[in-house]
C-alpha cells in the first residue's frame, strides 16, 4: 500500500571515492563506490575529453558537433597513482583527479600553473519527470578570470558576472540582454595570469553557464538532460584554444565562392520580379557594387517551399539568368515547415515516405508558420536530408539559383508557448530517438546541413552558398549565417559589432548582422555607420524587414549614398585580404575576426574592451556607435598603427581620439603590413584583374603578411591550384626589403604589381629586384612611392 505520494527530494549527488581505475590506450576511466564513472580520454596533448556516467555505463558516444576530421593524437601520455590522487600528464598538461570525491585540476605541465580546477566538480540531481539526470559542474574561478564566447549572446564581449541560457529561439527585436536567441554555442574560453583554456559542453540539451553572477568565486555550467561531456582544450593563446575548438568541431568544409564575399542586398521583400529588376538596375547605375539579391518568402506560391508565385515570378529562370548576366547572384529563402495541402508534392511526399515529425504517442507535429498550418521535415534523420537535399535540384540546377537561405529554423513556430515544438516531439537523431528537448538545438543546424548537401551537389562544380539564422557548435561547416532579426537603433550596431567579434571567437566567422537594422528604420546616418562597420564583416548584407521604408543604399539621400558607396568600394578593394583571411581560418581555425582580447591577451587593457577589433591579421577597426559623431576615443593595441586615411602613424598601448566624420571611420594599418587590393568591381568577375595592388606599410623591424588566391570558385584549389605568396618586409633606417615566396600551382591573371610604399623614412635613390638594380626613372616610381614591378620577384631591395 502506497501512502506516501510526495515526490522525494533527493537534492544533489555526488560521486564519492574512487575504487576502480582502468586504461585502455587514450582512455582512462575512474570508478567510484557509488556507481558514478569518470571517462577521461586525451585527444590531443592539450585536448582532454571529460565524460561521467551516475548509471554505470554511457550512453552511445555520439556528437553532431564533432567532426570526423578533427586532429587526434599525442605526443606523451602518463598515468601515475599517489596516495590522494591519480596523476595524468600529457606534454602540454598535468590532470589530477582526487581519490576521495573524484574533482579534478588541470595544470600546465610545463609550469605547473594551475589553470582550472573543480570546486563542486562534477554533481548532478535526478530527473522524476524526465528521467535521466540533470548534470552540473562547477569550477573555481581563478583570480582575475575573464570569460568569452558563446557564439551569439548579445551582452559586452567580458562575460565575467553573468548568466547564461542555451535555448535556440527566434528573438524578433531581441535586446542586448535577451538571453537565450537564435544560437547555441556552449564553448568559452577563459582567461588568467596570461593564460587562456576552453571549455566546450557538448550536451545539446537546454544547458546554462554561469561566469561567477552566483558567486563571486564559481563558474558553473549544467544541462537539463543528457551527459556531463566537456572538452578542455588549452591555449595558452586564446586563439590557439579557438583554433583547437574549431578543429574539434569543424572548419568550413570549403571556402566560399569570392562573389559571396561581395556585398549582398536583401529586404522582407522583393517582389514582383519588376521590383527585383529596379532594385538591380540601381545599383549598376549608381554604380554601387552588389553581388548578390535575395528573394524572400514572398517569391513563393502561398509560402510552399520549392515553388514560385506564378504572378509575381512568372518566369524565374529567365529571371535569374537575366540576374546573373548582370552579375548578380539569386539567392532565395528556404523554410522548415512544409504547408499541409495535399495537392503539394513536397508535403504529399515527406507524407509518404514518413518524414514528418511526430508527437511522442503518434500524431504528427503540427505547427503554424508562414504557409499556415504545417509539418516539418526530421532533419536528424540522415534519409530525410538525403531527400531534403534532392529538392534542391530544379532550384539550382534548372534555375540557376546561387545560393539559398534558411531561416525559422530553431525551428519556430507561431502562436504557441516557447514559440517551437514542444518538448514531447520524437526525433531519430541519426538512430539515437530522443525528444525535441534533446534535438532542439541542433535542428537548425540540421536543417542547413540538408540543405547545404544539396547546394553541394547541384552547384557543382561551383562552391555552395548556404546561410542559416539557428546554429549549433559545428554548422560553420556547412554554412554562413546572420545574427537575425535586430532593430535599427544605436544600441543594436554595437550588439552587432560584438555578436560578430563572438561568433569569431566561438569558432563561426563567417557571420554579420542586418545592415540597418531588420525592425524599424535607421536614419541616413545610423545605415552609413553600419555599412562602415559591415564591410569588415565576413558577411555583409543589407536586410529590413520591409515595413518601415526602404533600406537601400540610395535610400537616404545623395551623401549617405556616395558615404555607402566609398565603404562598399572598399571592402571591394579588400576582398583578396579577406579571401585569404578566410582561408586562413578554413584552413587553421583562425578567427577572421579578433576582439583584442583575442588579438593581445597579455595587454590587460584589452580584457574589457567591446568596440575595437581586428578584421585579420593587420586591421585595426572601430566603429562609431553615436550619432553627430566626429570620431572617437578607442584603445589601441601595442605596437604602431597607421591611419588608413591619412598615414599617421599612431603608437599604441593607449586609448587616443580617432578622427571619422561621417564619411570615415576610424580604421588602422598594421606597420609593416602589406595589404593586397583589387580595382573597384560593380561585382566578383567584372573585371579581368590585371594588377595586384600592394599597400605596403613601412615598419622598422620584421612582418610578415600573406596573399592567397585562386579560381575564386570551383574545387580545383583542392587539388593545389591556388596562389599563396608569403611576404616578408624588413625595415631598415635607410632601405627597406620584401622578400617573396610563392606556393602552389595557379597562375594568377595578372603579371605585375602595383606596389605602393607608405610611411618610407627615406628618399629612394634605387631599387633592386633580384640583384637587378633599377632607378627611380627606370621603375617611374612617382613622388607618392607607387611603382609597377613584375609579381614574380623574390627579393626586392629599396634604398
Ligand atoms: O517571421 O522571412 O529573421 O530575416 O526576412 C519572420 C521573413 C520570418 C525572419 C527572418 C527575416 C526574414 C523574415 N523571417
Amino acid at each position: 500500500m502506497i501512502l506516501n505520494t510526495e515526490l522525494e527530494y533527493k537534492g544533489n549527488l555526488f560521486p564519492s571515492n574512487i575504487i576502480a581505475f582502468e586504461k585502455n590506450l587514450d582512455t582512462l576511466n575512474f570508478t567510484t563506490a557509488n556507481g558514478v564513472i569518470l571517462q577521461i580520454t586525451v585527444l590531443r596533448d592539450s585536448v582532454l575529453r571529460f565524460r561521467y556516467s551516475t548509471t554505470g555505463s554511457f550512453e552511445n558516444d555520439f556528437s553532431y558537433a564533432i567532426t570526423k576530421y578533427a586532429s587526434r593524437g599525442y605526443n606523451h601520455l602518463e598515468v601515475k597513482e599517489e596516495n590522494d590522487k591519480y596523476i595524468i600528464l600529457t606534454s602540454k598538461l598535468k590532470c589530477e583527479i582526487n581519490k576521495t570525491d573524484l574533482r579534478t585540476a588541470i595544470y600546465e605541465a610545463k609550469t605547473e600553473q594551475l589553470l582550472c580546477e573543480d570546486e563542486l566538480g562534477f554533481h548532478w540531481e535526478e530527473s522524476y519527470e524526465f528521467g535521466g539526470d540533470i548534470v552540473k559542474m562547477s569550477k573555481v574561478s581563478q583570480e582575475g578570470e575573464s570569460y568569452y564566447g558563446l557564439g551569439d549572446k548579445p551582452a559586452d564581449v567580458n562575460l565575467k558576472g553573468k548568466r547564461f541560457e542555451n535555448w535556440v529561439t527566434d528573438s524578433y527585436a531581441y535586446g542586448k540582454h535577451t538571453d537565450p536567441i537564435y544560437k547555441t554555442i556552449p564553448f568559452y574560453t577563459a582567461l588568467h595570469h596570461k593564460k587562456s583554456y576552453g571549455i566546450f559542453f557538448d550536451n545539446t540539451f537546454r544547458s546554462y553557464f554561469d561566469f561567477c553572477q552566483e558567486r563571486r568565486n564559481v563558474s558553473s555550467f549544467w544541462a537539463q538532460g543528457g551527459e556531463m561531456n566537456y572538452y578542455f582544450i588549452y591555449g595558452p593563446d586564446m586563439s590557439e584554444v579557438v583554433a583547437n575548438y574549431t578543429d574539434l568541431t569543424g572548419k568550413p568544409h570549403q571556402l566560399p565562392p569570392l562573389w559571396a564575399l561581395g556585398y549582398h542586398q536583401c529586404k522582407w521583400s522583393y517582389y514582383p520580379e519588376s521590383k527585383v529588376k529596379e532594385i538591380t538596375n540601381k545599383f549598376r547605375e549608381l554604380k554601387i557594387p552588389c553581388d548578390a539579391i535575395y528573394l524572400d518568402i514572398d517569391y513563393m506560391e502561398g509560402f510552399r517551399c520549392f515553388t514560385w508565385s506564378k504572378e509575381y515570378f512568372p518566369d524565374p529562370k529567365r529571371m535569374v539568368k537575366e540576374l546573373a548576366d548582370d552579375g548578380f547572384k539569386t539567392i532565395v529563402i528556404i523554410d522548415p515547415g512544409i504547408k499541409i495541402d495535399h495537392e503539394y508534392s513536397v508535403f504529399k511526399e515527406g507524407l509518404d515516405k514518413d518524414y514528418f515529425c511526430k508527437r511522442a504517442d503518434g500524431p504528427y507535429m503540427k505547427g503554424k508558420v508562414w504557409p499556415g498550418e504545417c509539418y516539418f521535415p526530421d532533419f536528424t534523420n540522415p534519409e530525410v536530408r538525403e531527400w531534403w537535399s534532392n529538392l534542391f535540384q530544379e532550384l539550382i540546377e534548372d534555375i540557376g539559383v546561387k545560393g539559398v537561405w534558411n531561416d525559422m529554423n530553431e525551428p519556430a513556430v507561431m502562436d504557441v508557448p516557447g514559440k517551437t515544438f514542444p518538448d514531447d516531439v520524437r526525433h531519430d537523431y541519426e538512430g539515437n530517438p530522443c525528444s525535441h528537448r534533446k534535438a532542439h538545438n541542433i535542428y537548425g543546424m540540421q536543417m542547413a546541413r540538408a540543405t547545404y548537401q544539396g547546394l553541394k551537389k547541384f552547384a557543382y562544380p561551383k562552391r555552395p552558398f548556404v546561410i542559416t539564422r539557428a546554429a549549433y557548435s559545428g554548422t560553420q561547416r556547412y554554412t554562413s549565417s546572420w545574427t537575425g532579426d535586430n532593430v535599427a537603433s544605436w544600441e543594436h550596431l554595437s550588439i552587432a559589432n560584438i555578436q560578430a567579434q563572438r561568433m569569431c571567437m566561438s569558432g563561426f566567422s563567417f557571420i554579420g548582422s542586418d545592415i540597418g537594422g531588420f525592425a524599424e528604420q535607421p536614419n541616413g546616418e545610423l545605415y552609413a555607420r553600419w555599412i562602415q562597420l559591415g564591410i569588415f564583416h565576413p558577411f555583409c548584407r543589407t536586410h529590413s524587414s520591409g515595413d518601415h521604408g526602404d533600406q537601400e543604399p540610395w535610400t537616404f539621400g545623395k551623401n549617405i549614398t556616395d558615404v555607402v558607396r566609398k565603404f562598399i568600394e572598399l571592402r571591394y578593394e579588400l576582398l583578396p585580404y579577406l579571401y585569404t583571411c578566410f582561408w586562413r581560418y578554413a584552413e587553421e581555425g583562425i578567427p577572421m575576426l579578433k576582439s583584442l582580447v583575442l588579438y593581445d591577451q597579455e595587454d590587460t587593457h584589452t580584457h574589457y574592451r567591446s568596440d575595437e577589433f581586428i578584421c585579420g591579421e593587420k586591421i585595426l577597426a572601430c566603429p562609431i556607435l553615436e550619432p553627430n559623431a566626429k570620431g572617437r576615443r578607442m584603445y589601441f593595441p601595442k605596437g604602431e598603427w597607421y591611419n588608413f586615411w591619412t598615414d599617421e602613424v599612431v603608437e599604441g598601448g593607449q586609448e587616443l581620439w580617432a578622427d571619422a566624420d561621417l564619411d570615415s571611420m576610424p580604421v588602422f594599418v598594421k606597420a609593416g603590413a602589406i595589404i593586397p587590393k583589387y580595382p573597384v568591381q560593380q561585382y566578383v568577375g567584372e573585371k579581368d584583374i590585371d594588377e595586384l595592388k600592394l599597400e605596403v606599410y613601412f615598419k622598422l623591424g620584421k612582418e610578415t603578411s600573406e596573399v592567397y588566391e585562386d579560381a575564386h570558385d570551383g574545387y580545383d584549389y583542392i587539388k593545389g591550384r591556388y596562389s599563396l605568396r608569403n611576404f616578408t618586409l624588413n625595415g631598415e633606417k635607410n632601405q627597406l626589403v620584401i622578400q617573396q615566396h610563392k606556393s602552389g600551382k595557379y597562375t594568377t591573371p595578372y603579371n605585375t604589381f602595383k606596389v605602393q610604399l607608405h610611411g618610407l623614412p627615406f628618399k629612394i635613390k634605387k631599387v633592386i629586384i633580384d640583384k637587378v638594380e633599377y632607378s627611380i626613372k627606370d621603375l617611374k616610381i612617382d613622388e607618392n612611392n607607387a611603382f609597377v614591378i613584375e609579381k614574380d620577384f623574390t627579393d626586392l631591395h629599396i634604398l
